[in-house]
């Protein structure tokens, strides 16, 4: 074992989810090791514990993977359960952390962001639950950074991660777990499969986009393997260290391969894309888009009609920028919903304390108490669990939702890489006008409430400031801006447009009308083309 000694790197602050920064970043010396040493540091109570520890693939995996193992053993940990090739999704690790009863987890990953040399890379640390660890720790870890002169590692060379079993490293333990199998005997636990079977069995056919990331084996083996899916209903299974020169963001922009599918003449019955590390999800039928804030508020109205939700949903929680299409079904349920800050970490609480068995969020992840992170798979599977059971189609699902509940029209302009002095220039000029805009009118509509969005946690009574700048035109229009923490080149602003309508004949508005004067207004509010010299548009 050795000491190395170090100085500390500027900006090493967890965001949204995890230190996220280009490869370039990552491979410095002593960068990655300095934060694993502020985690180890951090929480001290890993000593003499496990450990769980896997990535999402993509490039720098490998290389990180060894040392984190090298420093966990010099740093006393007993036992650390790693994913064979040291791979693991998201929400695989979140469920190894419970079953195995670990003390905490570290996950490699930068989610959606694009991998490769001149990609991003990230790493995350959940706790003993298996969620995101919460501010008090992402924050502890990051003063850590600040300050720590050494880091521990150890000698030895390399392991073997490709065989699993048991290996020792130095003192410590390494176990080698098949990155699959505890996840599937989860899902077979919580889903009616023989009904899913029968559906594939009778012609029902899918078109999962894993997008050459970490889903694709998992994908592969529950939907065609134990499912039934016919062979080659996930495309683009194979995990690639660059995810193929893609951007494993599933939503309309990136899914292209499987948007053109699904709306091709010959769709398959239901089209379904992951992320990088394969927590989020997105669903689609034929001709048929579902927007993520739909799909949670859908899944909690029809979870009933599924076996792990045999005895109800208890509550729901959403992030703010959600639409509020989730609050609908709650309220029609008569059970709670709560609205937190962006970010799985802030569900951890209310899910440990039984407030909610359902959260999601509009950027396409959804869950539940089932692990503490967000599944793409299982909401996946939710959905194909309610189909079997409903025998309607995604779309008639979609229909029958907006007739009953209205429709929440729901966007979000993403608008990245902008200068940071003049993403500040439009956050003061917004910010400026918070105290004063209610009362005054924007592309005909009236500002009722102007706030920026606070949270003070159910559970434990932490509050988080500064969570997005909302305006909100009455009960049915609301325009939000947030500054992304997941970016890793200047700053990204997202716009989260949401209009609700009741009316049955107006429920099928082209979205980008039913959007336009909220579009329209945010370029007012921001000023946003002038102070960025950029379009807020989706170019
Ligand atoms: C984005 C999403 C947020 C999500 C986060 C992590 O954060 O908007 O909803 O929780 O990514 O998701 P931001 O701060 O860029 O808006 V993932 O799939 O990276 O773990
Ligand atoms: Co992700």
């Amino acid at each position: 074992m050795t000491s190395v000694k170090t100085t500390p790197f500027k900006g090493q602050k967890p965001g949204t989810s995890g230190l996220r920064k280009t490869v370039a970043t990552f491979k410095q010396r002593h960068y990655l090791e300095n934060f694993v040493q502020a985690i180890f540091d951090s929480a001290p109570e890993l000593k003499s514990q496990t450990l769980v520890l896997g990535g999402d693939g993509r490039y720098h995996n490998e290389v990180a993977v060894q040392t984190v193992l090298k420093m966990a053993a010099a740093n006393g940990i007993k036992r650390v359960v790693v994913g064979r090739s040291g791979l693991l999704s998201t929400p695989a690790v979140s469920n190894i952390i419970r079953k195995y009863r670990a003390c905490g987890g570290i996950i490699l990953s930068a989610s959606h962001n694009p991998g490769g040399p001149d990609g991003d890379f990230g790493i995350k640390y959940n706790t003993a639950n298996g969620g995101p660890a919460p501010e008090a720790i992402t924050n502890a870890i990051y003063a850590r950074t600040q300050v720590l002169d050494n880091y521990k590692i150890s000698n030895d060379a390399d392991i073997d991660l490709d065989t699993l079993g048991d290996i020792r490293l130095g003192g410590m333990q390494v176990q080698i777990v098949d990155p699959l199998s505890d996840y599937v005997l989860l899902m077979e636990s919580l889903f009616d499969f023989d009904a899913i079977r029968k559906m594939f069995l009778g012609g029902f056919t899918l078109c999962f986009d894993a997008m050459h990331a970490i889903t694709g084996p998992y994908a592969k083996e529950i939907l065609e393997t134990r499912l039934g899916a016919k062979e080659g209903s996930v495309i683009n299974g194979m995990p690639l260290p660059d995810f193929g020169g893609g951007h494993p963001d599933p939503n309309p922009e990136y899914a292209k391969d499987l948007f053109e599918i699904m709306f091709s003449e010959s769709a398959p019955d239901f089209g379904a894309a992951s992320d990088g590390d394969g927590d989020r999800y997105i669903a689609l039928g034929k001709n048929t888009y579902v927007s993520p804030s739909d799909s949670l508020a859908i899944l909690a109205a029809n979870a009933h009609h599924v076996p792990q939700f045999a005895n109800g949903v208890v509550g729901v929680a959403r992030s703010m920028p959600t639409s509020g299409a989730a609050d609908r079904v709650a309220s029609a349920m008569g059970i709670p919903c709560h609205v937190t800050p962006t970010g799985w970490k802030f569900f951890g609480n209310l899910l440990n304390a039984g407030a909610i068995n359902i959260c999601g969020e509009e950027s396409a992840g959804t869950s539940s108490d089932h692990v503490r992170e967000k599944d793409g798979l299982w909401a996946v599977l939710l959905w194909l669990n309610i189909i079997a059971k409903r025998r309607l189609s995604v779309g008639d699902i979609l229909q029958e939702h907006w007739e009953t509940y209205g429709r929440n029209y729901y966007d979000r302009y993403d608008i990245e890489a902008i200068e940071p002095n003049k993403a500040k220039d439009v956050v003061v000029h917004l910010e400026n006008q918070i105290p004063n805009l209610a009362g005054q009118s924007f592309s005909g509509m009236l500002v009722t409430k102007a706030y920026v969005f606070s949270y003070t946690d159910p559970v434990d009574k932490t509050v988080s400031d500064n969570q997005g700048w909302c305006i909100e035109f009455g009960e049915t229009n609301r325009l939000v801006m947030r500054m992304s923490g997941t970016g890793t080149v200047g700053v990204t602003l997202r716009f989260y447009l949401e209009s609700y309508d009741a009316e049955l004949p107006s429920l099928n508005k082209p979205l980008q009308l039913a959007l336009d004067p909220l579009l329209k207004a945010a370029r007012i509010l921001t000023d946003f083309e002038r102070l960025t010299g950029r379009p807020l548009d989706k170019s």
